[in-house]
């Protein structure tokens, strides 16, 4: 009898607790219950479905809805946890006991690359009983705080300077597995393997590269520089960066722009697999007038250029480690394609591709 007076009681006191909480704060919830936030990863961002939650067990069901593998971090008053690293199409769960305040919540593959290029959010948690608006957050909206941040940078090439010639990737075993996760991109990367950009047939040349970058937000990055440079077959280069170009390509994010202190390639799934693991102070994308022995050869060349942590040995200038991203930042690379719909450059392989091997980078007056 107790027992089933209890039951009852509790029904009733439940039902008036609740109706009192809806009345008081559509957001409160019984405390043994887990709110859900329900998360989305993609390239290059995370969607939570609410921005604020309230104190206690908080259920992540995290899906990934990209085309690489991702993985959602939560970080903040002492708490730190992941997920493990979710597939394209999949989903996992992640229950935490959260306190009030803010949390960091992003992508933590890549060694914080996939945060850098925009995978990275917030999450308020309220004390019970107080009332929050909740609704649908993405990085996309919170990450209009980093306009206020601009970035520049200036970057003097120095050293020895090589001209690098088409040639086989030299770690091909370590690409392999990477590889997979390409797709339909696999097909083009794995003729790059047999005769690809980044090759040890490398010839010293001479040359001369200065520029300034800026790292403004989204769509306002700029450049400014000059590169000149005799290739090996004797012909003198000049490329003038004015502005950077701004399209995004399926595994190359931000293929466009200005990005500041990324950690990218090889074993994290940003870019191409075919290059070393490296960490860089400065990758940008743009188009420049390219002149040939003083003629304009186009004014759409796509350019790629990167400040990195050292790929290459001194002496045959041989690539020398699969993970880089320890070595000093000081090999400036710069690379030169057609424009879309151009006919290749003359020039081995169609592209140019130079580095300067003890560059160096300061904060430009402004
Ligand atoms: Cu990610």
């Amino acid at each position: 009898m107790r027992h089933t007076y209890n039951v009852a009681f509790r029904n009733v006191a439940q039902a008036l607790l609740t109706a009192a909480a809806v009345a008081a704060a559509p957001a409160t919830r019984s405390s043994e219950d887990p709110s859900t936030v329900t998360a989305k990863l993609s390239e290059w961002k995370v969607e939570l479905s609410a921005a604020t939650v309230t104190a206690g067990a908080v259920t992540f069901t995290v899906t990934n809805t990209g085309t690489i593998p991702h993985a959602l971090e939560v970080e903040g008053r002492g708490v730190e946890r992941e997920t493990d690293v979710i597939q394209p199409g999949s989903t996992s769960t992640l229950t935490l006991t959260l306190a009030p305040g803010t949390y960091d919540v992003y992508c933590p593959v890549g060694e914080d690359s996939h945060k850098k290029l925009g995978m990275e959010t917030h999450l308020t948690v309220l004390k019970p009983g107080s009332a929050g608006a909740t609704g649908y957050r993405s990085s996309a909206a919170s990450g209009s705080s980093a306009l206020t941040n601009v970035q520049a940078i200036r970057v003097t090439g120095g050293g020895p300077v090589i001209q690098i010639l088409p040639g086989p990737f030299p770690f091909p075993d370590s690409a392999a597995p990477i590889l997979q996760a390409f797709g339909p991109e696999r097909e083009g990367l794995e003729s790059q393997v047999k005769n690809g950009p980044y090759s040890n047939n490398v010839t010293p040349i001479s040359g001369t590269f200065t520029f300034s970058a800026w790292d403004k937000g989204a769509t306002r990055d700029s450049v400014d520089g000059v590169a000149a440079f005799t290739t090996q077959d004797g012909a003198r280069w000049r490329l003038v960066m004015d502005r950077v170009q701004t399209k995004d390509v399926p595994h190359h994010p931000r293929f466009g722009g200005v990005i500041m202190g990324l950690y990218y390639h090889g074993v994290t799934q940003v870019h191409t697999p075919l290059v070393p693991t490296i960490n860089s102070a400065v990758a940008l994308w743009a188009f420049a007038h390219l002149y040939k022995n003083d003629a304009l050869v186009t004014d759409n060349a796509m350019v790629h250029v990167m400040l990195l942590s050292r790929t290459r040995r001194d002496g045959d200038y041989a690539l020398a480690c699969w993970d880089c991203s320890k070595n000093k930042i000081e090999e400036l690379q710069l690379q030169i394609l057609p424009g879309p719909g151009e006919p290749q450059f003359d020039a081995p392989g169609g592209f140019l591709f130079v580095n300067w091997e003890k560059s160096s980078s300061r904060k430009p007056a402004s």
